[in-house]
């Protein structure tokens, strides 16, 4: 067994995953440094289209979701990363005050620093936190005018009740929704997007596996498991596993458990909705669709909604 790094909430949870009758590990543990570098590579390749489908939206119906959102907003862009597709977006949308969030408060801090040359007229409040458990915005953030920017289909991690109360706390805050949702399209597309050639889809899943040795003192060997991913139609998702290429047995702080050839952990769900199927949900949350933007295959759409 390795040292745990993690907190005892941070064990707890891998520790009833792992001993869950169908075992799974959380999706955000896919995120260490490796694994953030990862999906910027896997937005790259020519499988995984949804980064550049969102992005081909926003250059053809920019002006008139500028025109929709409104100048002056308080933009509140949800999980900004490196805060490039926000601010590819300020000359059209002329927000007067930028809010990125992210669990990475670092990262975003030195993101936020070379905006502020770049953007000086307009206010940036970072805040590093955590938003998929509810969250309240502090008195820093402007109340006039909130848009909250949720790009990238990244809802789709969630299921559709857990989006729905996501969904909801944000609407606690007061505020309209720009929001990406990657869409269903023939199963082979959606496959090969999440088991690309190179393997880099694979690396990504398998990566989670030293994250949780990381995090939990575990000893998981990655060369005795192998990346699955597949569109399961029943609940319209893309779901990811890792499967044991063995018998084996793996030990971490607190626990152990012994896995047959073949048996998988559930790591990651990302669903995929019709045009009309996301709308309900939003309708579920209390927003109402206003406009929804797609691409001339409709891979992917952009929706704006008010409460
Ligand atoms: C971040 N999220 C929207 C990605 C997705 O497509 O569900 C994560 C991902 N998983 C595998 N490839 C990309």
């Amino acid at each position: 067994m390795h040292m745990s790094h993690g907190s005892a909430a941070v064990i707890a949870e891998i520790n009833a995953g792992l001993l869950a009758p169908a075992a799974h590990i959380s999706p955000k543990f896919l995120y260490d440094g490796l694994g953030s570098k990862l999906f910027e590579a896997i937005c790259e390749l020519p499988e995984y289209y949804p980064t550049r489908t969102e992005a081909s939206i926003f250059a053809a119906h920019g002006p008139e979701m500028a025109r929709v959102v409104g100048d002056g907003s308080t933009l509140i862009d949800l999980g900004a990363g490196n805060c490039a597709k926000a601010a590819s977006l300020f000359p059209l949308l002329h927000p007067a005050q930028y809010v990125p969030v992210d669990i990475s408060r670092e990262f975003l801090l030195g993101a936020v620093e070379q905006l502020r040359q770049r953007f000086p007229h307009i206010e940036m409040t970072a805040l590093g936190l955590d938003f998929s458990s509810s969250f309240t915005l502090p008195d820093s953030v402007r109340k006039a005018h909130r848009v909250f920017f949720y790009p990238g289909s990244s809802i789709g991690n969630f299921t559709p009740e857990q989006a729905v109360n996501f969904l909801r706390s944000l609407r606690s805050n007061g505020g309209d929704l720009l929001i990406g949702a990657d869409l269903i399209k023939d199963h082979e597309v959606l496959d090969a997007a999440y088991d690309d050639a190179l393997g880099v889809t694979a690396a990504f899943n398998l990566n989670i596996l030293r994250h949780v040795n990381h995090l939990a003192g575990a000893d998981f060997e990655v060369a005795q498991w192998k990346h699955i991913a597949y569109f399961d139609f029943e609940h319209s998702r893309i779901e990811m596993h890792v499967e044991a290429r063995c018998d084996l047995t793996v030990r971490w702080q607190g626990g152990e458990r012994r896995f047959e050839r073949g048996q998988r952990i559930h790591t990651e769900n990302s669903y995929k909705y019709t045009r009309q199927s996301f709308a309900t949900l939003l309708e579920r949350a209390g927003f109402a669709t206003t406009h929804t933007w797609t691409d001339d295959e409709q891979w992917f759409a952009v929706f704006h909604a008010r409460t």
